[in-house]
This record gives structure tokens, C-alpha cells and sequence, in this order.
């Protein structure tokens, strides 16, 4: 049967149509070693593309990438989903195992990995069952590692490449690449995402929320491995024809503010954490080393208010706190430039409508606490070979988002922790995330968390861990002042009956924190 549809493959409209539109010459990535210009990326890709077939990666094949945030990152993945393949970006961070599992669970035939990964992850890469091809990026400028045998530089690859001349044919609905959400517990989910997800991002948030333009330049110290970075740094830059600068290593506050002040961005991508350990930092002024930020954006986690007020009163720019996740592909709830409350997600994003809802799928009255569903076009077609837990998160239209929210004054939504943490003292919902945010307001913690703790009567009270500040120790005073901070700030009977001083808290690879690793060493007795 022949068909006329129009071709759907995202990489059209992320790139090729900028070559049409006369963009070939403007410059699409910087990273410290290298750039390619739209034009540059374009012909990479379509040679990534060539020779990924040429080497017998066939469509809907899985291509993994274990790369840093170089140039090499944009070739592969918009290279692989030219030519079909599925790619599946992971986080360079994850334990070996966890790897492996990724590894088996994809039935990868090929692995893109930065050089320096292998010193992790050699082995397990060796082990896997299903790689045919392995491709070795230097492009980072780190120290050597012995490739696996067999292994090809990912240079010499592309170079043999005979470019592919159109990218195959593919529906809006097909699938184009998968991310690895790694839920607080159970196996990591390979979550697949379909061609018109990219663009249906950039036409929402980056578009509507952003206002984002050709001439911007962003910078997104989250990795392009997290559909935040993914986002942030290839889908919105490219939805414009803007330019993204990146950063290979880890997100420091000395390598970020060497990037801002390098190439001064316009747009500046950062976790609560960074934004945080920024503020700390003395070197911090006007426009964090960028002569024209002109709008930052935070992710992943609740930023805390008041770093987000001491952010723009220091910097000069407002951070657009938002959520997004894994499975919604992007941010569907935040802040804007002219509707911004900070302790607040914000209000829907344009093209999402959202819903709160008691344990009996009903929707709760504003004011009242309850889980957000989500419904929007760019959320994942489900998880790979996961069906139960598919039909738990997907369904329908709309996406169970796992997270507490409650909607305050002004329409306003709220954070109020993750459905599995929150707890019951005396018949009331304890958010642990406002306990938490009332404990970070005193100056001495630096970071808390809390759990629901069975006390002597097998009653659930709150129990808090903190970590201080440097030079700050623990004494009657300071407990008594911390109790008191929660009773009047969030209710007399939220506070912590018990508070243990540790030196950090237990996170994800993303920067989470595990409280069910909290509970189980509780439970263990480890708290006593
Ligand atoms: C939490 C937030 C409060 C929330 C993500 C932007 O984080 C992203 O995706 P993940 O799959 O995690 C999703 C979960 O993280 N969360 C994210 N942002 C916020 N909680 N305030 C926030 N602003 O529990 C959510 O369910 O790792 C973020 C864009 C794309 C993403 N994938």
C-alpha cells in the first residue's frame, strides 16, 4: 500500500527545517572543545544516521547512550531517530547494576559511551548480551580508559558514515526514543516517548512559558540524560533555532559560573541544589557571570522560597520553578514571568489541564490535599514491557502523577510531597515536605527530612533527620527553637517528636531523597 502522509520524524521539524529557513550558519551547540552549526549538526546527523544503518542497526532497535554533554550527545540522538532507531539516553551516574538491568531490559544492540564512563561501567558493557555495536566518545577531553574489544571511536565511526539523504519515514504516533524513570522503588521503567512529543514540549512550555527565541542562548547545567536536560538543551533550543553552550562535567558552582561567564547564556536550567549551593557561593553577583540571563528555570524538585526570592533579588533574574516528569516528558505545571509565586508549581502550562484527587478518583475541593492527574500531548505512550504498571500511571488521557498538590489562593498549585510519603498523625494528612520546608527556614539546617515514625503506642508521629550547616552543631536550644519553628509555622501537631543530626540524607541518582530508606532504618531501630 503506498501512502502519502505527511513524514512525522521529529528530527524535520527540530532540524531540517531550519536548513530550509536559511539557518544553516547559526550556531546550534558550543561545548568546550568543539561547536556545530545547524547546517554542521544536520550533515552529522544524517552521517550518524548512515552508518548506524550501514552497521546493521535495524528500525525500532535500541541505541544506548552513556555520554557526557558534549556535541557527540545532539549527533546521536538526532542521528539515530533520523534513521529510526530508538535512542535511549541514560544517566551517566547510575551504579553498575543498574546499567546492566537497562542493558538486558532494552535488548540494546548498540551503546554510545563517553570514554571516561568506562571506567564504571567496562565490565557490565563487556557482559551484555545484545550489543553489536559499541561507539567510544572522546569528544570530553577525559584521561584514556581501555575500550572493550571490539569497541569503535565514535569519531572514525561517523567520518565513515555515508550520510543518509532523508530521514525514514515515520508516524507522529511512532515511537522515537525512551528514557529510564527510576521511581523511588521497583525496577527502573523504560518509558517511550513518540516523535510528536518533542515538538508538542516546545509548542507548550518552551513557547508559552519560556518565550523562548533564536537568539537565546541556554545553558542547562541538568544533563541532556534527564528529559529536563533533554529538553532544556536540544528540543526548545532547536524548536527556535537557538544555540545551546554545554558543559561536560559536573555542575559545580566554579564550572557553571565559568560557562555563564564565558558565554553569557539568556536562559540558565538548574535543580533546587545547584541554585542553592550558588547562593552560597561568594563569586555570586549580578546575572550569576551572564551579561544577559534574562530568565531562569528550576526542575526536578520543589524550590524552596526563599531561594528562589534571595535568587532574583542577587542575580536579578526570576527562576520559573515547574514540574515536569520522566513520564510527561517535560514541565506541565510552573511558574510565569507574570505568574510567578515562589513556594508555588505555578499554574498549568497551555495545552495541559490537570486534576487533584481524593483516594476515590474524585476531585477535591480547592484548599483540600490531594494526588495531580495530568493530561497533556506529550505524555509517553507507557513503559516498556511493564504492563501493570503502565495501566496504573497511563490512563486515559491522563497521567498519575504521584505527587500531593493542593491549590491555594489564585488558582496557585502547591507541593505537598510524594503520595507514598505522606502520613497520618491523629487522623490529619503530615505532608513531610512541609515539615521539611518549615525546618530549612531556620538558618542553621541545610537540608531535612521527615517520616512518619510509630511511637511507643504504635501511633505515627513525624521524625525529622537534618543536616546542618557547616559550623552549626546541635544542642537544647537549638531543638527547642525547631519545634517551635514547625508548631507555628505549618501546626502544633506536625513537629518532630524525634531529630537526628546526620551528616547527609539518602538521594537518588537525581538528587531525590529516599525517605523509604529513612523508614527502613527506623524500622531497623537504627534511630534509637
Ligand atoms: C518531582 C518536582 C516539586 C515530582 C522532570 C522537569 O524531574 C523530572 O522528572 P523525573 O521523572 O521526576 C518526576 C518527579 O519529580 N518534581 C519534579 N519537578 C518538581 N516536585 N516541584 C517541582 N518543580 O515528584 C515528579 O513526579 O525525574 C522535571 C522536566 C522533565 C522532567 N522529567
Amino acid at each position: 500500500m503506498h501512502t502519502d502522509a505527511p513524514n512525522g520524524n521529529a528530527v524535520i521539524w527540530l532540524l531540517d527545517r531550519h536548513l530550509a529557513d536559511g539557518r544553516g550558519a547559526h550556531p546550534a551547540f558550543i561545548d568546550p572543545h568543539r561547536s556545530l552549526t545547524y547546517q554542521g549538526l544536520a550533515d552529522a546527523s544524517a552521517r550518524f544516521a548512515g552508518a548506524l544503518t550501514q552497521a546493521g542497526i535495524g528500525r525500532e532497535r535500541r541505541m544506548m547512550m552513556i555520554l557526557h554533554d558534549t556535541i557527540d550527545f545532539p549527533t546521536a540522538f538526532l542521528g539515530a531517530i533520523r534513521a529510526g532507531v530508538t535512542p535511549v539516553p541514560i544517566n551517566t551516574l547510575l551504579a553498575a547494576e543498574q546499567v546492566a538491568y537497562m542493558l538486558e531490559d532494552s535488548r540494546a544492540e548498540a551503546l554510545c559511551i563517553s570514554r571516561a564512563c568506562l571506567a564504571s561501567f567496562g565490565k557490565v558493557v563487556a557482559a551484555a548480551q545484545h550489543l553489536r555495536l559499541i561507539l567510544v566518545s572522546e569528544a570530553d577531553g577525559t584521561p584514556a580508559q581501555d575500550p572493550p574489544k571490539g569497541a569503535l571511536d565514535f569519531a572514525s565511526f561517523l567520518a565513515n558514515g555515508q550520510p543518509a539523504p532523508t530521514p525514514v519515514q515515520a508516524s507522529p504516533d511512532d515511537v522515537a526514543f525512551w528514557l529510564y524513570s527510576s521511581g523511588s522503588t521497583g525496577a527502573p521503567k523504560g518509558v517511550k516517548h513518540v516523535h510528536s512529543a518533542l515538538q508538542a514540549t516546545a509548542e507548550t512550555y518552551a513557547a508559552q512559558v519560556l518565550g523562548i527565541r533564536s537568539d537565546d542562548v541556554i545553558f542547562s547545567a541538568a544533563k541532556m540524560f534527564f528529559a529536563y536536560g533533554l529538553g532544556n538543551a536540544i528540543t526548545f533550543p532547536l524548536s527556535v533555532g537557538a544555540t545551546t553552550v554545554l558543559l561536560p562535567d559536573r555542575p559545580t558552582p566554579d564550572s557553571v559560573m565559568a560557562i555563564m561567564r564565558a558565554q553569557n547564556p539568556t536562559i540558565f536550567c538548574g535543580v533546587p541544589t545547584l541554585y542553592a549551593a550558588l547562593l552560597s557561593h561568594a563569586a555570586l553577583d549580578h546575572g550569576a557571570g551572564s551579561n544577559r540571563l534574562r530568565v531562569c528555570i528550576s526542575a526536578g524538585e520543589a524550590l524552596p522560597e526563599q531561594v528562589g526570592k534571595r535568587w532574583s533579588q542577587k542575580v536579578g533574574a526570576e527562576i520559573l520553578d515547574g514540574i515536569g516528569s520522566t513520564e510527561m516528558l517535560h514541565i506541565f505545571l510552573s511558574n510565569q514571568p507574570n505568574k510567578l509565586k515562589y513556594g508555588t508549581s505555578g499554574v498549568a502550562v497551555p495545552g495541559y489541564d490537570l486534576h487533584i484527587v481524593d483516594e476515590h478518583d474524585h476531585e477535591v475541593h480547592p484548599g483540600e490535599i490531594g494526588e495531580l492527574l495530568v493530561r497533556g500531548p506529550s505524555a509517553a505512550e507507557g513503559y516498556w514491557n511493564q504492563r501493570a504498571r503502565s495501566r496504573r500511571t497511563f490512563q486515559g488521557e491522563w497521567t498519575r502523577t504521584g505527587d500531593k498538590y493542593v491549590q491555594i489562593a489564585d488558582g496557585f498549585y502547591q507541593y505537598q510531597g510524594r503520595a507514598d510519603d505522606m502520613f497520618k498523625v491523629s487522623g490529619i494528612w503530615v505532608s513531610p515536605f512541609e515539615v521539611e520546608a518549615a525546618l530549612i527556614a531556620h538558618p542553621a539546617v541545610q537540608e531535612a527530612a521527615v517520616i512518619g515514625r510509630e511511637d511507643a503506642e504504635g501511633l505515627l508521629k513525624p521524625m525529622a533527620f537534618i543536616v546542618l550547616k557547616p559550623d552549626e552543631h546541635m544542642d537544647d536550644a537549638l531543638l527547642a527553637a525547631l519545634k517551635a519553628q514547625v508548631k507555628d509555622n505549618v501546626g502544633a501537631w506536625k513537629y518532630p517528636r524525634w531529630l537526628q543530626v546526620v551528616d547527609e540524607l539518602p538521594k537518588t541518582a537525581t538528587g531525590k531523597i529516599q525517605r523509604f530508606k529513612l523508614r527502613e532504618q527506623v524500622g531497623h531501630g537504627a534511630a534509637e
